[in-house]
Parts: C-alpha cells; structure tokens; sequence
C-alpha cells in the first residue's frame, strides 16, 4: 500500500494511504535511511510503502525517492541529524515588525538556508492591524527591500483576515512549509487558512512539546479551497498542504564555503560576480565589488551584516547549528 507521512511523532508516523486511511505505522525493523544518521529517517511529507499488520497498525518498508529534505542538525553532539520534512515545494517564513520584532538577521538567515536547499520563500508581514504610522513605513521599506532582492512579499493580519486571500492560490497544489518565530501568528494564519486546525494543533503541541525541545514534530495540514473551476476540494485528494513545524524556528544547512554563501544572498551573488578574486569573502579584499556596492547603498547594510554573521558561525565551526 502506498500513502503519504502526514503526522511524525517519535517513533509513530501517521500515513495517508491513497485510498484514505489514517493508518499508524512504525518504521520496520532496522530500516534505516542510506548516508544519513537522523533521528527520524522518514519524515513528513514523505511518500512510503507501508505493510499492514494484525494490530490496525502498519510497517513503513520503503521510501520513495525524495525529491528534496530539509534538516536541521542536532543542537548536541551526537552528529545526528532531525529531517524537518521532505518533498517541500515552498515555504513561507511569516514574520512581523512589532510584537514581537523579526530581526533581518533571522530573515536572512532563514532565506540563505532556503536557497540552499532551493526552496523558495514567500515573505508574509503579519499583524498588519497593529502598526502605526512610523512601523508602517518600517514595514514598506523592509517590503521593498526584499521585493527588489527577488522575493515575492505578501502584508498581511491573520487576526482580521486583512490580505490573506491573495494566498490561496500561492498555496494551491503545493507542499508549503510555514515556518516563522514563536509568536508571529503562524497558529492563527493556520486556523484562518483552515478553520478549527490550529486548536487541535496547540492541543497536540501541549500534550507532547511542554518544556522540550527535543521532541518538537512536524504536521501537514490538508488545504481545501473552494475553487471556482468546479474542482471539489475532497480531504482525501487534498493536493494542497501546509507543514506547520511547532518549536523550529529555522534549518541549518550543511558545510560550505564563502564563494557558496555568497550565492545565497541573491544580490550580494549579483555584485561578487565583478570581484577582483575569485574567493573574496567580502570582507577586506582590494576590488571587492560586494564592498563597493555596499558603500553606494546597492546593498543593504542589514544583508550584509547578516551575510557576515554567517561567515563568522562558518569560523566558529557552528554552521550547522539550529538558529
Ligand atoms: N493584532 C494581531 N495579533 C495577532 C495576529 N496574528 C496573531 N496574533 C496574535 O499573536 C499571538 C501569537 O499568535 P500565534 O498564532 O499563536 O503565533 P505562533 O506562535 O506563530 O503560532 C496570539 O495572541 C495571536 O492572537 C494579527 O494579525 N494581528
Ligand atoms: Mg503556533
Ligand atoms: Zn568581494
């Protein structure tokens, strides 16, 4: 039988078998995932084939091929490594200017990441219902920035409702993966896009994440839209999805060297392109071409800093770290 990981939560994964059942399923035996030591070798939105037992439950016996995954290495020692999902098409990473404040560092952070693994990040500015004139204005210039960058925006206020329409149809058929700090909204952006969810959400998270960060899971949850082309939105043939991650606030990317960070900062890419060296790292170099443009404002002061504190996590031998 084969279905889709929906639902991870240590060592039982919820799958939903193409013909609609929710079947409870453990990873058979010693299966285990080629080349990666992770503390979950399936992850959600994995595609498996599963074999059903006497119990109602089910063996997981094989994974198909993924056509991306997304971890994040283990804040200890033990070289492992957590699969936060598999098989993402987008993420949006919500954020907003007060209550509480994103920092572009987190941002950008977040984005060069996102470039690694080259999923495309959709910027959602939320609680757009609490800004007065000047975080107005704030906001504009932040959109701007990241708009000229390359990245779609989109200004938002879960609470009201107030632009959350025009997402519909950037969600529509894809796997997203919601991501953002504690507190931005995505638990009421989750119940506004599907009513009733995030409750059931925050009673799961309770019950098992209260005082932990170990036992953080992910869960995909079945967009259905009422679409005008007659196309009826049933649960089971849900093509659309969003991975909500309760307790992770970003993904660490894997070893790199500067010329590969520098690639993740689309315009700082743009300008190294006319640097003296080919492995200036930016930061001191004559003929730096990133430097020059940072001097003639063609790049952001807040890109930059945030393109230096990952070379500097890159120094320290802590790139891989969680953020
Ligand atoms: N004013 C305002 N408050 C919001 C908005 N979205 C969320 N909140 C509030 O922000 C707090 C955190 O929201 P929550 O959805 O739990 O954030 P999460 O931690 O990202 O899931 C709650 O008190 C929400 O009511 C919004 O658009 N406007
Ligand atoms: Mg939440
Ligand atoms: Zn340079």
């Amino acid at each position: 039988m084969r279905g889709l990981v929906i639902k991870n939560t240590g060592s039982w994964y919820t799958v939903l078998t193409d013909d609609g059942q929710l079947i409870d399923c453990k990873i058979k035996g010693n299966f285990r995932l080629k080349g990666i030591r992770s503390t979950n070798p399936v992850a959600v939105g994995d595609r498996v084939q599963i074999v059903p037992n006497n119990e109602g439950t089910a063996f997981i016996t094989e994974i198909e091929d993924r056509r991306n995954y997304i971890i994040r290495k283990s804040i200890n020692l033990s070289k492992q490594s957590h699969i936060i999902a598999a098989n993402v098409d987008q993420a949006i990473l919500v954020v907003t200017v007060v209550n509480p404040q994103t920092s572009t560092t987190f941002i950008d952070r977040f984005l060069a990441s996102a470039e690694a693994y080259r999923v495309p990040v959709i910027l959602v500015f939320n609680k757009t219902d609490l800004l007065d004139e000047d975080m107005r204005r704030y906001q504009e210039a932040m959109v701007n920035l990241y708009q000229t960058i390359g990245y779609e925006c989109h200004q938002i206020s879960a609470n009201t409702g107030d632009g959350v329409e025009a997402l519909h149809p950037l969600l529509k058929d894809k796997i997203t993966l919601l991501s953002g700090n504690s507190g931005v909204g995505k638990s009421t952006l989750i119940n506004r896009l599907v009513p009733g969810a995030s409750q059931r959400t925050a009673e799961i998270s309770d019950a098992h994440n209260t005082g932990q960060h170990t036992t953080t899971f992910s869960e995909m949850i079945p967009l259905v839209f009422s679409s005008s082309s007659g196309e009826e939105g049933q649960g089971v043939e849900a093509k659309s999805w969003l991975i909500d991650t309760p307790g992770i606030k970003g993904f660490g990317t894997f070893d790199m060297e500067p010329e590969e960070l520098t690639s993740y900062f689309k315009e700082i890419f743009h300008f190294s392109q006319e640097c003296r060296f080919s492995n200036c790292t930016h930061t001191h170099e004559p003929g730096c071409a990133v430097l020059k443009a940072l001097e003639d404002h063609y790049i952001a002061e807040s890109r930059y800093q945030s393109y230096l504190s990952m070379l500097e996590d890159k120094d320290e031998g802590k790139y891989r770290a969680a953020y």
